[in-house]
């Protein structure tokens, strides 16, 4: 397959069997979203084959007349009529004629085939590949995950390379990945992934191994000589270990800065694409990758709420979710996604101006769930409300938003005055749960003033000849740990005539 960038970009055609139960709708988006993976790869997506049946077909996921179709149309770039070739419909093949092909207004003009006859076509189906050279295809991406062995049989019937959903995923992550613990989690998914696929390979290339150009073969120079069971295992292990020792030194540092204090943490989660990255950039006054494709941000980054507040509110970007994302990768994301297991606020940012957005804040959740945050206080962000429609329908869209999920939020990221909105209601959410108390700064502790200046709301300030009498507001195991050590002796409070701390308890271990 090409992969220069330089190059043609690379063909490809979206395939989809629909299953019972599955509505139309919620299969064009679920194709479309594939169509949208498939251009994050760079390729041009040519032509979307789809087919009703009861299930998939266990010899190659689509009916043999369907298989036999896509053949052609990877020959000879163009489609024969189905009464010119009757013999390609199957059983349970819906005869409609469900199949899309792109504009290609830069296309050479089809070689429409002649009619063949049955030694030719034996002859042909005998050939493993379409002649890469004047194929008119070089993918076929199937939109389920499939088996190793119906991605094989697959291949060899429509002669070109076939990717599933779960491949083109991966394929986006490995692409994508940049911190070393990111590379490392998406090579153990990926060894994962293909480990069964190189073994069907090998074991149809017969004794000689002969090495195939198809799913896996490519990207990271590896031959299935060397990528045996064994080697695949040892590989995995070792990259295991590096991802612990990683986490260890992440969690050394996660506690040092989390050391005196519980830090207030909003962690963005959702589906791919739904504006995280914008949001993290307003509101902290940061630059994260931003870019319309799917899966742009791999790496989770933490950036202070801006304007800042007092105490600090630290905000987190992370990886966005999708609709079947491979197993192994939320396993091996699950350390990157710890953070959203952590914080202390969740804003689950969806796109409120895709289509499919139920279904995505649905695929969210489960993720959530998976990683144990299902519990955690949470605010839907619906974003994208300026791409709804005329103003009239933006606000028609806002009503049904707010009557069906209360308390959540409704903006665009490109408004200012949205996004101000969003970080009152942060930091709203953090000063509920806050504390107050009086404390007692000696004139001989001045060098504290800095701590508590940067933890706590200073409220009010009283200077006496003894030192600072400070009104702080703050999160309450901070405030209760300055009280333990600064909380105003009870014999000065009536002196002064101050008011009572807020918090007893603190004041008596001062
Ligand atoms: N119209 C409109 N577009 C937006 C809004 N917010 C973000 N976008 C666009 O949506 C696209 C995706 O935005 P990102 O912030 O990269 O999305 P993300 O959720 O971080 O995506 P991943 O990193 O892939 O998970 C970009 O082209 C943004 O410019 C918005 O409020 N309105
Ligand atoms: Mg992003």
């Amino acid at each position: 397959m090409r992969t220069d960038p330089n190059d043609t970009p690379t063909r490809a055609v979206v395939a989809a069997v629909q299953l019972p139960g599955v509505s139309d709708v919620e299969l064009d988006v679920s194709v479309n979203e594939l169509r949208e993976l498939a251009k994050t790869l760079g390729y041009e997506v040519v032509g979307t084959f789809t087919q009703k049946r009861a299930s998939f077909d266990t010899t190659g996921y689509l009916g043999v007349g369907k298989r036999q179709e896509m053949r052609r149309f990877v020959e000879y770039g163009a489609l024969e009529s189905a009464s010119a070739d009757d013999e390609g419909l199957d059983a349970d093949d819906d005869p409609m004629l469900d199949v899309t092909v792109d504009e290609r207004p830069e296309a050479a003009p089809a070689k429409r085939p002649t009619a063949r006859s049955g030694a030719a076509r034996a002859k042909e189906a005998a050939r493993s590949a379409a002649d890469p050279d004047t194929r008119h295809v070089d993918v076929v991406l199937v939109d389920h995950e499939i088996s190793p062995s119906q991605a094989r049989n697959l291949e060899i019937e429509v002669g070109c390379e076939v990717m599933d959903r779960t491949m083109v995923i991966l394929e986006i992550f490995h692409r994508h990945a940049r911190s070393r613990a990111a590379r490392a989690q998406v090579e153990i998914a990926r060894l994962g992934y293909m480990g069964p696929r190189l073994r069907e390979a090998a074991k149809l290339a017969g004794p000689k191994g002969r090495q195939r150009s198809g799913t896996g073969g490519r990207g990271a120079g590896e031959s299935h000589g060397e990528l045996d069971r064994q080697k695949i295992r040892n590989r995995i292990m070792e990259l295991q270990e590096e991802i612990a020792r990683m986490d260890v030194e992440r969690k050394t540092q996660r506690a040092r800065r989390q050391e005196g204090s519980s830090i207030a943490r909003v962690v963005l989660v959702g589906y791919t694409n739904a504006g995280k990255s914008t949001l993290m950039r307003a509101l902290t006054d940061s630059d994260p990758l931003v870019a319309n494709k799917l899966f742009a941000t791999l790496d989770t980054t933490v950036r202070a709420l801006h304007p800042p507040t007092v105490p600090r509110v630290l905000v987190s970007d992370t990886v966005g979710f999708i609709k079947n994302l491979p197993h192994d990768l939320v396993a091996s994301f699950k350390s990157t996604l710890e953070e959203a297991a952590e914080a202390s606020l969740l804003l689950h940012v969806v796109d409120a101006s895709d289509p499919g957005f139920e279904r995505q804040i649905k695929v969210t959740d489960e993720v959530l769930a998976e990683i144990g945050a299902q519990d955690l206080p949470r605010i839907r962000v619906f974003n994208k409300i300026d791409g709804v429609g005329d103003a009239h329908a933006q606000s028609e869209a806002e009503a049904a938003l707010r009557a069906r999920y209360p308390d959540c939020v409704v903006m665009s990221a490109r408004r200012e005055a949205d996004v101000a909105a969003l970080h009152a209601t942060l930091r709203a959410f953090f000063q509920k749960g806050l504390a107050e108390a009086e404390l007692f700064l000696p004139w001989t502790s001045q060098n504290m003033r800095g701590e508590i200046f940067s933890t706590c709301e200073v409220l009010e300030e009283r200077a006496d000849a003894e030192g600072a009498l400070l009104r702080v507001r703050g999160d309450p195991a901070t405030v209760d740990s300055l009280s333990k050590r600064f909380g105003l002796p009870a014999g000065l409070r009536a002196l002064l005539g101050g008011a009572e701390p807020t918090d007893p308890e603190a004041a008596e271990g001062g």
